[in-house]
């Protein structure tokens, strides 16, 4: 095998594969998902304003707005988890704590994706990369997102007095139109509304530390299982280098606590475990897509799926087809894509049954149907910088070590499945789904 001959022919392809794109006007150009720092104020304006756009579209026969609908969606999705959720997927949530986390939040990003761009076809979803210490500023400014939460003072023990509440000024305050249906925006430890108007509470200790320092995520992207990489970039776990699994709240589960704040109600005197309760909506994670903060979150959890899968992990090799509850198995129909086979429970206050959309028999996807992003249409702005051939001699050069690594990590394996079939306690009490 000649290292210098395959670039040549593999470079010679893709343009090849860029001209036909070009000359086939019936391909539409691929979207690009852009690091939120690098929005124009343009940019930032035409997402809010798609955003709102949808919040105010209350399709026929529905008694909620579009973007309610995919609220109560997600709502639904942990109502599967509900003792009277019936059906093959009955008792499991749909979208978190199992392998399906990432097809089912990609599909379900895109799917709000196409309702933005029904609004505005420029539009697409920014990602707020965790690691930038500037995106945090960027995000939650009144000329895009939002600032903080005020009006309601947290006194943390040893740490001192902090604020957070309703957000109250800038596009998502309750006085410029974003009212939340207080059945769909709720305390997920005590199933009490949490009311109409959005809550921050940003940065609160013990969640404050931003940014997350890249070798945490850079920790997660070395992990060459499956089975252990989902947890590591939900955030259940953390896995050194040296293999050691930590349970906890990290990456995707500690970003929801750092905008939503939570607080330390106590400890379960058998496990030692703090007893944790949501204060705001991204930290009572049903609730958290009524956060517009919650995509640009998601986005990244996504991209870095992408990431990952982009690197010696791409198709099928790389996810479960059996073992995993139903739902969740690479060819499973994942709830509400599931021809109706299963309907949730009771989730919150309200009857969430009456909230859900429709969905139709025939629209079925499984995560085998998500593994590739392209087939999708969009991509995001650090995939297309790292797919051009040139590194493809370095690439070859590092497989020797990659196969050491993902070696070692298929012993750790066994181990850390264990601590998965246990729930992963401490994460779980964390409250952070
Ligand atoms: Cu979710």
């Amino acid at each position: 095998m000649n290292f210098f001959y395959k670039p040549v022919t593999t470079v010679a392809a893709a343009i090849a594969s860029v001209i036909s794109l070009f000359s086939n006007p019936a391909i539409a150009a691929t979207l690009v998902r852009k690091n939120v720092v690098d929005l124009t104020p343009q940019e930032k304006t035409d997402f809010v304003n798609a955003v709102k756009a949808i919040k105010n579209i209350i399709p026929e026969g529905s008694k909620i707005s579009i973007y309610d609908q995919f609220a109560a969606t997600h709502l639904g999705a942990m109502a599967m988890m509900s003792e009277d959720s019936t059906g093959p997927a009955a008792m499991v949530d749909a979208a978190h704590n199992h392998a399906g986390f990432l097809p089912w939040h990609r599909e379900f990003l895109n799917r709000f994706e196409q309702a933005l761009q029904s609004v505005n076809p420029n539009v697409t979803i920014p990602y707020w990369d965790w690691t930038d210490p500037k995106a945090i500023d960027v995000i939650f400014q009144p000329d895009f997102l939002g600032t903080n939460g005020s009006g309601v003072k947290i006194n943390i023990p040893g740490s001192g007095t902090f604020e957070g509440g309703p957000v109250q000024s800038g596009n998502f305050s309750e006085a410029s139109g974003w009212v939340l249906n207080p059945d769909l925006h709720f305390d997920d430890s005590t199933d009490k509304t949490f009311g109409s108007s959005l809550l921050r509470f940003l940065r609160l200790p013990p969640g404050d530390a931003y940014p997350i320092p890249q070798k945490d995520v850079d920790q997660a992207l070395a992990i060459n299982n499956y089975d252990l990489f989902r947890p590591a970039l939900e955030g259940f776990i953390s896995i050194n280098p040296n293999g050691k699994v930590t349970g906890g709240a990290f990456l995707h589960n500690y970003i929801h606590g750092l905008v939503g704040g939570v607080k330390v109600i106590g400890v379960d005197p058998m496990t030692g475990v703090p007893a944790i309760q949501p204060l705001g909506t991204m930290s009572s994670v049903p609730s958290s897509p009524l956060d517009p903060v919650f995509w640009l979150h998601h986005a990244n959890v996504d991209r870095l799926w992408a990431e990952w899968q982009n690197n010696n992990h791409q198709g099928s090799a790389f996810y479960p087809s059996t073992d995993q509850p139903f739902g969740h198995n690479l060819n499973d129909p994942m709830w509400p894509w599931d021809g109706n086979l299963s309907t949730p429970g009771a989730i919150g206050p309200g009857d969430i049954l009456s909230y859900l959309p429709r969905f139709l028999n025939s629209d079925v996807v499984t995560p085998a149907d998500t593994l590739d992003i392209r087939k999708y249409g969009y991509t995001y702005d650090t995939l297309a910088a790292s797919v051009p051939e040139p590194t493809y001699t370095l690439g070859l050069l590092g497989l020797g070590t990659l196969g050491v690594v993902s070696l070692l990590q298929r012993k750790r394996a066994s181990k850390a499945n264990v601590l998965e079939a246990d729930n992963i306690l401490p994460a779980r009490a964390f409250g952070i789904k």
